[in-house]
């Protein structure tokens, strides 16, 4: 479903056209419902003709993807948070280079399940690493680069575990406790209230069809005013 992208893979951009393509991230906690409401963005922005690829972080490029299993890996509980968050961020510099800045070069469009403001909340609300300390990486690997439009899958912290759980075994970051996916959820609440031009919230607790639902009329009316 993701589009994992080879460093052989190349993207022309389109000559003599300006770049109109849009960078559009998915956010929220554990089992928000990302991966579920993400695939139905694609497919509502393909049948409006929009060029789409569908990506993630951490991943996206295949060097990306070998962080990401670093990132996740139980061998690695206890991995310092320096350590954490210069790999999602190293992750992110593969990303931006191989894959979002040539896409978005090109005109096409992208929708990435997660992105910073992850980091922001898992590395910083989560783990207590400061937003000064996470801005200034962001600044250095993204430059001016920021999303266009976040969408915020909001759902308490005990059902999105709970969903999360019925699906797979916990991760490194799932194992983590209520308290840490408290303050998560809290910093992109934070997050979303000081970005308002740029995120939308959704209350995802409902269910999948209610939730597809509400986040095909917000695109759509995102899409009607850009
Ligand atoms: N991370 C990431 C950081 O710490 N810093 C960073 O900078 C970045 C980029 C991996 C981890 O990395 C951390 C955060 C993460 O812990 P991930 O794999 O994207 O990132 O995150 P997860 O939250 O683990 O992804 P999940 O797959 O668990 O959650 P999703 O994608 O939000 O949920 P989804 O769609 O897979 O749904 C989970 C289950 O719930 C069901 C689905 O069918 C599925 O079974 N479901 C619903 N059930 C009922 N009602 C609904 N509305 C439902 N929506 C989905």
């Amino acid at each position: 479903m993701i589009n994992i992208i080879k460093q052989s893979d190349s993207i022309s951009p389109r000559s003599n056209s300006v770049a109109s393509g849009r960078f559009i991230t998915v956010e929220g906690g554990e089992g928000a419902g990302k991966t579920t409401q993400i695939a139905f963005m694609r497919d509502a922005l393909q049948r409006r003709g929009l060029p789409v690829v569908l990506t993630r972080e951490p991943g996206g490029t295949a060097l990306g993807e070998e962080i990401r299993t670093l990132l996740l890996s139980h061998h690695h509980e206890g991995m310092a948070l320096t350590t954490e968050t210069l790999l999602m961020f190293a992750a992110r510099a593969e990303h931006l280079e191989r894959v979002i800045r040539p896409v978005l070069a090109a005109g096409h469009w992208v929708l990435c399940d997660r992105f910073t403001d992850a980091t922001y909340a898992y590395q910083g609300g989560g783990r207590g690493l400061s937003l000064e300390q996470i801005a200034t990486l962001e600044n250095w690997v993204q430059g001016d680069l920021r999303p266009d439009l976040t969408l915020l899958l909001d759902v308490p912290v005990e059902i999105g575990l709970e969903r999360a759980a019925r699906r797979s075994t916990a991760d490194r970051f799932e194992r983590e406790e209520k308290a840490f996916f408290e303050r998560v959820r809290a910093t992109y609440l934070q997050r979303a209230q000081q970005h308002p031009d740029r995120y939308r919230r959704v209350d995802a607790a409902r269910p999948i069809a209610q939730v597809q639902a509400e986040v095909e009329l917000l695109l759509a009316e995102w899409l009607e005013r850009r």
